[in-house]
C-alpha cells in the first residue's frame, strides 16, 4: 500500500456585487431605486466516483476556483449565480487540511458529495435598501468572497506489480522508462527510504498499473536483512511479480543464480508468493556480456522448469519495453476480472 498525495488551493466563487441604479422610464419623472443584487458565487464540491482510480487528473493542477457570481443589473435584475465546480475523486480519497493534516472528509462511497468551499453571497443592490423614509438610497453592497482552503488529497494505492531484483539490475531505470504519471509518495515511517514507484496510466477511466520497486531484496531479505521484511509484505499484495536480472553479469555475478536467490528469498518468506503470476526480465541486452550469457540463461530456465514468460530488454533504450507493458496490462486485466484466482 502506497500513499499518493497532491496539494491544491481551492477557492469558491465570490458573490457578485449589488449595484446602484435608478428606474428610468418614459413618463416616470422620479424613478425609484432599481439596482439589482449580485449572484451567489459557485461552490467547490468534491464528489467520489467509482470510475476514477488515481489522482492523475490533479497532477498538474495547483489551483481550483469556482465561478464568481455576476453583478446585479438595472431594473432590479439579479446577477447570475456562479456555477458550482464539481471535482471527481476516487473512492478512498482523504481530503485533508494541508496546514494541520486534519482529515476533513473521507470519500468512501460512489457519488458521496462534500462542499469543500462555499461560494460568497451576492451583494445587495440599492433597490433592497429603500424604506419609507429613504426612498432613494444611494447604497449597494459588495458580494462576499468565496471561502478558500489549502487542501491535500491523499489516496492509498495498492501496488499491482512488485519488481524484485538485485541492486543495479536496472529496476529504477525500468520504472523511469515506463512511468507515465509520477506518484508522490511518503517515506516509510521507519526509514528515509522512499519506495520507488512507477505508474502506467492506461485509459482515463481505467485503473492504471502501479509498479513498486521493492528494494532490499538481497540474500537474507527474509531474515530482515536490508529491511527486507517490510518490502516483502508489500509484495504479498501485488498481483504480479517481475523478476529482473542483469544479464551483463557485472561484478562476476551469475544471472541465473541471482534469479534463483530471489525466488528462494520469496519462498522462504511465504511459499504462496511463487504461485503468483510472474515474468522474468533479462536486462542490459545491449551489452556484449548479455548477448553471450543469454543462451545459457534460457537453457537453465528450461532445466529448472521455470515457465514464467521472459522478456529480453534494454531498459536504457526502451527496447522490449512495449512488449513488457502490454503483457502487464493483459495479465492484470485478467487478474482483476477474476480476483478470486489470485492470492
Ligand atoms: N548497459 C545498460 N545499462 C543499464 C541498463 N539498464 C540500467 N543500466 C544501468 O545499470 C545501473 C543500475 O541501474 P538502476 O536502474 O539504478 O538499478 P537498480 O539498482 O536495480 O534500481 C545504472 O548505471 C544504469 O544506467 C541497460 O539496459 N543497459
Ligand atoms: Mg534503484
Amino acid at each position: 500500500m502506497f500513499t499518493d498525495k497532491i496539494s491544491i488551493q481551492v477557492t469558491a466563487g465570490n458573490g457578485g456585487h449589488g449595484i446602484v441604479s435608478w428606474r428610468r422610464e418614459k413618463y416616470v419623472p422620479k424613478g425609484g431605486p432599481a439596482g439589482g443584487n449580485g449572484g451567489r458565487g459557485g461552490d467547490v464540491i468534491f464528489v467520489a466516483n467509482e470510475n476514477i482510480f488515481d489522482l492523475d487528473a490533479f497532477r498538474h493542477i495547483r489551483i481550483i476556483k469556482a465561478q464568481n457570481g455576476q453583478s446585479g443589473g438595472s431594473q432590479r435584475k439579479r446577477g447570475a449565480n456562479g456555477e458550482d465546480l464539481i471535482i471527481k475523486v476516487p473512492l478512498g480519497t482523504l481530503l485533508k487540511d494541508k496546514a494541520t493534516g486534519e482529515v476533513l472528509f473521507d470519500f468512501t462511497y460512489h457519488e458521496q458529495k462534500q462542499i469543500v468551499c462555499k461560494g460568497g453571497f451576492g451583494g445587495r443592490g440599492n433597490a433592497c435598501f429603500a424604506t419609507p423614509t429613504n426612498r432613494a438610497p444611494n447604497k449597494a453592497t459588495n458580494g462576499r468572497p468565496g471561502t478558500e482552503a489549502l487542501i491535500e488529497l491523499e489516496l492509498k494505492m495498492i501496488a499491482d506489480v512488485g519488481l524484485v531484483g538485485f541492486p543495479n539490475a536496472g529496476k529504477s531505470t525500468l520504472l523511469t522508462q515506463v512511468t507515465t504519471a509520477k506518484i508522490k509518495t511518503a517515506s516509510y515511517p521507519f526509514t528515509t527510504l522512499r519506495p520507488n514507484l512507477g505508474y502506467i496510466k492506461t485509459y482515463p477511466h481505467e485503473r492504471g498499473i502501479l509498479l513498486a520497486d521493492i528494494p532490499g531484496i538481497i540474500k537474507g531479505a527474509s531474515d530482515n536483512k536490508g529491511l527486507g521484511l517490510e518490502f516483502l509484505r508489500h509484495i504479498q499484495r501485488t498481483q504480479l511479480l517481475v523478476f529482473m536480472v542483469d544479464l551483463s553479469a557485472i561484478d562476476d555475478r551469475d544471472p541465473f543464480q541471482d534469479l534463483l536467490t530471489l525466488r528462494d528469498e520469496l519462498n522462504k518468506y511465504d511459499k504462496s508468493l511463487l504461485e503468483k503470476p510472474s515474468i522474468v526480465i533479462l536486462n542490459k541486452l545491449d551489452t556484449d556480456e548479455a548477448q553471450e550469457n543469454k543462451v545459457g540463461f534460457h537453457k537453465q530456465l528450461k532445466e529448472h522448469n521455470i515457465t514464467a514468460p521472459n522478456f529480453e530488454i534494454c531498459a536504457i533504450t526502451k527496447e522490449g519495453l512495449p512488449e513488457v507493458v502490454a503483457h502487464l496490462k493483459q495479465s492484470l486485466q485478467i487478474a482483476r476480472l477474476h480476483p478470486e484466482t489470485t492470492v
